[in-house]
């Protein structure tokens, strides 16, 4: 017989902790953070559920629930319990106190999983500056209370047990240096992005939620081959290709590090140089899975993000990728100028691909238009 405890890859065994607090999209965002904890590889031994007017001051989730959820992590042998929300330092002190086990909330799950998928030097940077501005709200009166725990989930990779004991000066000092090296990538980016606008190459973002398929899209357009996964935050380092698109020559496109609802601030902020690609974008390919029933919301919230670091001006194009999922066909929406704003495709059978290149032609084409027109009036 399997073993119930068997923990394959070593991962740790997890309790979910969601209160519904009469949100309309309640059961989504559980979804949710199930596909999180198994994008960061935890293996989910159960859930707790309750409802609740307002959060409880001093356990988030009230004393009763608190002891069903000691009980059941003790009972199943779990590591950490994962909260559905955002704790305040003390709420996730007294959890951890009760519990004696780690306590990780959503925005420090999200940065756990963008701390094992960082692979360029930037973006373990980046990851790390935003686990130390996390962490820095949580140091206020100490860790003593879990001293003797291992590291785990919610402290692997960026800061672990030692850093946990650097007091906060030291702290600060790491996050000066850090924005002073990401400050220095960032002028380094810059005057390679300023050399392709010298060059007149037009350059296109692929923006979206995490899983929509922008990796398959950008695959599909450049002929790369970069990690495409079942699983949120598959791709976390934005990646760049020159390809040649019939009507408009080289084309640079980039893959960029997908949205989340409630996306930290800390990471909007740490990833706003590999973001910055979209905002110097020459158009924008959102993608969005067509298939997903929280589709609305996912394009509200990316919407809300591009927003944020300043790209809501650049010209959009939404792409509604995996209609093969809803038995869709591949079409083309214009407004009542002329120009496209909406295609559905399938990056999977590669349907509609055609469209996305007579997308970025069509742009190509009224981006020269422009630059003429401005030539004419100087
Ligand atoms: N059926 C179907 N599946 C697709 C399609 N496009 C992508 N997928 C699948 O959706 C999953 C996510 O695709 P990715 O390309 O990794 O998505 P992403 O937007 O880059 O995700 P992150 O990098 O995690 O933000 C993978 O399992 C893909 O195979 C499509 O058109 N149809
Ligand atoms: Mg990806």
């Amino acid at each position: 017989m399997k073993d119930l405890f068997e923990r394959p890859n070593g991962g740790e065994a997890a309790i979910l902790v969601s209160i519904n607090f009469g949100d309309t999209d309640y059961e989504e965002s559980l979804h949710e953070l199930r596909q999180l904890s198994l994008s960061a590889g935890l293996f989910i031994r159960g859930t707790i559920e309750g409802k609740r007017i307002t959060p409880d001051a001093k356990l988030f989730i009230g004393s009763g629930k608190a002891d069903e959820l000691k009980q059941m992590m003790q009972s199943s042998e779990s590591d950490v319990a994962i909260f559905n929300h955002d704790l305040s330092p003390s709420q996730q002190r007294n959890l951890e106190r009760l519990l004696q086990a780690r306590v990780v909330d959503r925005t420090g799950l999200i940065l756990d999983i963008f701390s094992q998928r960082a692979q360029s030097h930037e973006g373990k940077l980046q990851v790390e500056l935003a686990q130390m501005e996390h962490l820095s709200t949580r140091l206020v009166r100490g860790w003593t209370h879990l001293e003797r725990q291992k590291g785990g989930i919610g402290v692997r990779g960026g800061p672990g047990e030692t850093q946990l004991e650097l007091d906060r000066r030291m702290l600060r000092d790491r996050v000066k240096q850090l924005r002073e090296k990401l400050l220095k990538l960032k002028a380094q980016r810059g005057m390679q992005r300023r050399a392709r606008k010298r060059s007149k190459v037009m350059t296109v973002s692929l923006v979206g939620y995490t899983n929509a398929g922008k990796s398959t899209v950008f695959n599909r357009l450049t002929k790369a081959d970069i990690y495409v996964a079942d699983q949120l935050f598959a791709t976390l380092d934005t990646t760049t290709h020159k390809t040649y698109v019939e009507g408009c020559g080289s084309v640079v496109i980039s893959d960029t590090v997908g949205f989340i609802k409630h996306l930290p601030h800390a990471l909007v902020e740490a990833f706003g140089a590999t973001l910055e690609e979209a905002v110097q974008a020459d158009l924008l390919f959102h993608i969005v899975d067509t298939a997903s029933t929280n589709r609305d919301e996912q394009i509200t919230q990316v919407n809300k993000v591009l927003e944020e670091i300043g790209a809501s001006n650049v010209s959009q194009i939404l792409v509604h990728n995996q209609i093969d999922r809803v038995c869709l066909l591949p079409s083309i929406g214009r407004d009542e100028y002329g120009r496209i704003i909406s295609l559905h495709v399938s990056a999977k059978t590669g349907e509609g691909m055609d469209l996305l290149r007579l997308a970025m032609a069509e742009h190509y084409e009224y981006l020269q238009k422009q630059s003429t027109e401005e030539s004419a009036y100087a």
